[in-house]
């Protein structure tokens, strides 16, 4: 399959090949995708801004057809489209498809947003004066996604785009360049019109000061590593540019003496290896207070052991390859220095052979690890999570909290004393009680604390935060 750029309303020939790898088996590459430079990068900001004044001026009717059908095409084909996010990505078949039938909700879900867009009309503090409250949209955006949610995270960034008036350059990572493609055909066929929607698969090194310096582009939504959001928001902020970051965490799961053992192991193995561990949402860091150490230890060491680690698409896999051998070596080198600091390895790290070769690492488990070692401080983003153990629930919270990120945190319990004193005082921007850090609706907001995140929150009704700017029109008739 060939991978190419989406611009003006037409695909693109020529561009660099770049192999798009399959994780789960390195003699069967995916396609080839073709990575344009610069100047593509230029003509997709020049068809976007073209394009804005009359998509801004398009009804509610309009986008929300276009949204609804492309939607429903996503949906009706989720398990091809899941196929091949698999195959390039690297979860699981149940989890790819799962994700592509959640972008499909998440246009569905911004389709009847565009309907629902309305202002406020206020009175006056002066006699005969009302004031109006409208929301505009912004113009072009730049929106650039990660690998690890190929079509949810740009679909959850583009619908709403589009939904509210905007024109979009969508820049996708490097590793996943089929999944943005299959999006863009079936926009392609949307009736949206040209140069509203553009797709530029090019290096991020090439597309981001395009779109930093651009001053048609009036923000960027930005998904991926803290060092390139920290950059992301110098840049913005030197030019004023509306900015939306969604970075890394390291997120807590507390498991307390009164918790349901059975979902608490569920919900740290979901949350930790599910994926492969590769969500900004993973329970990394797995807490325990000390009533219940041993038993939760002993299961969860069973249950991680127990897990199948294999090639996406088959049926009995549930965790994945790691995406690629860089991200594997990432990981190795994490586990390694967390060995050196002194963390004991209960299991995993080891490479697992397969019949076809991959990326497949053992799932792995580490104690003994202390609050300041670098392995409970940075992002792993792989198969990877420390067990503490803590005295009781306020040392667990205190530790929980303990951290420069603040994505989400989760607590397992059959208190609700606790679960509502966790709710109300957990550092995190997502509170889950008994169920996995990992996993979010589409319909609420997303987004975090501290280092994890910047900007208004995506998703739900809250993207229009983002996505429109508000204007206060003061009338005397
Ligand atoms: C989820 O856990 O369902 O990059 C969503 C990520 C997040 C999305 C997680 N932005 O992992």
């Amino acid at each position: 399959m060939e991978f190419r750029s989406f611009i003006a309303g037409r695909f693109v020939d020529g561009g660099r090949p770049v192999v798009n790898e399959n994780p789960s088996d390195l003699s069967q590459p995916v396609g080839m995708g073709y990575e344009l430079d610069a100047a593509a990068v230029h003509a997709a900001v020049d068809a976007a801004a073209e394009a804005a004044p009359s998509w801004a001026r398009s009804g509610p009717q309009q986008r929300f057809d276009v949204l609804d059908r492309i939607g429903s095409e996503i949906l009706a084909r989720r398990e091809e489209l899941g196929r091949l996010l698999a195959s390039e990505e690297g979860k699981t078949l149940p989890e790819a498809t799962a994700e592509v039938g959640r972008a499909g909700q998440i246009f569905k879900f911004f389709a009847g947003e565009a309907l629902r867009q309305g202002g406020q009309l206020v009175d006056s503090v002066r006699p005969g004066v009302h004031a109006e409250v409208v929301r505009e949209p912004l113009g072009v955006v730049g929106l650039i996604t990660p690998w690890n949610f190929p079509i949810a995270i740009p679909a959850w960034k583009l619908a709403p785009a589009l939904a509210y008036g905007n024109t979009v350059v969508l820049k996708p990572a490097d590793k996943v360049p089929g999944s943005a493609w299959a999006l863009a055909e079936i926009i392609s066929r949307s009736s949206l019109p040209a140069g509203v929607f553009n797709l530029v698969l090019a290096r991020g090194s090439v597309a981001g000061p395009v779109l930093v310096e651009r001053p048609e582009v009036q923000a960027i939504s930005f998904t991926g590593s803290e060092a390139v959001g920290r950059r992301l928001a110098a840049d913005c902020g030197l030019r004023l540019k509306k900015l939306q970051l969604e970075m890394g965490s390291k997120n807590p799961l507390l498991v307390l003496d009164d918790a349901d053992l059975d979902l608490a192991v569920n919900c740290a193995i979901q949350g930790a290896f599910y994926s492969t561990g590769q969500r900004c949402t993973a329970s990394s860091r797995i807490i325990v207070t000390a009533g219940v150490a041993a038993a939760f230890r002993d299961r969860l060491l069973a249950a991680t052991q127990a897990l199948r680690v294999g090639h996406a698409l088959e049926s009995q896999t549930q965790i994945g390859p790691i995406v690629d051998a860089g991200q594997y070596a990432s990981v190795e080198g994490d586990l390694q220095q967390a060995l050196d600091e002194g963390a004991r390895l209960l299991c995993g790290g080891e490479r697992l052979r397969r019949d076809t070769e991959g990326h497949f690492m053992a799932p792995v488990l580490l104690e003994g690890a202390g609050p300041d070692a670098r392995i409970n401080r940075v992002e792993v983003f792989g198969p990877l999570a420390t067990l503490s153990v803590v005295a009781d629930y306020e040392a667990g919270l205190a530790l929980a909290n303990d951290s420069a990120y603040g994505l989400a945190a989760g607590v397992c319990t059959r208190s609700l004393k606790h679960a509502e004193d966790f709710r109300r005082r957990a550092q995190a921007g997502l509170v889950m009680v008994n169920l996995p850090t990992a996993g979010v609706d589409y319909h609420v907001p997303f987004g975090g604390r501290k280092g994890s995140s910047y900007g208004p929150r995506e998703q739900g009704a809250a993207a229009a935060e983002f996505y429109t700017t508000v204007k206060t029109c003061y009338i005397q008739p």
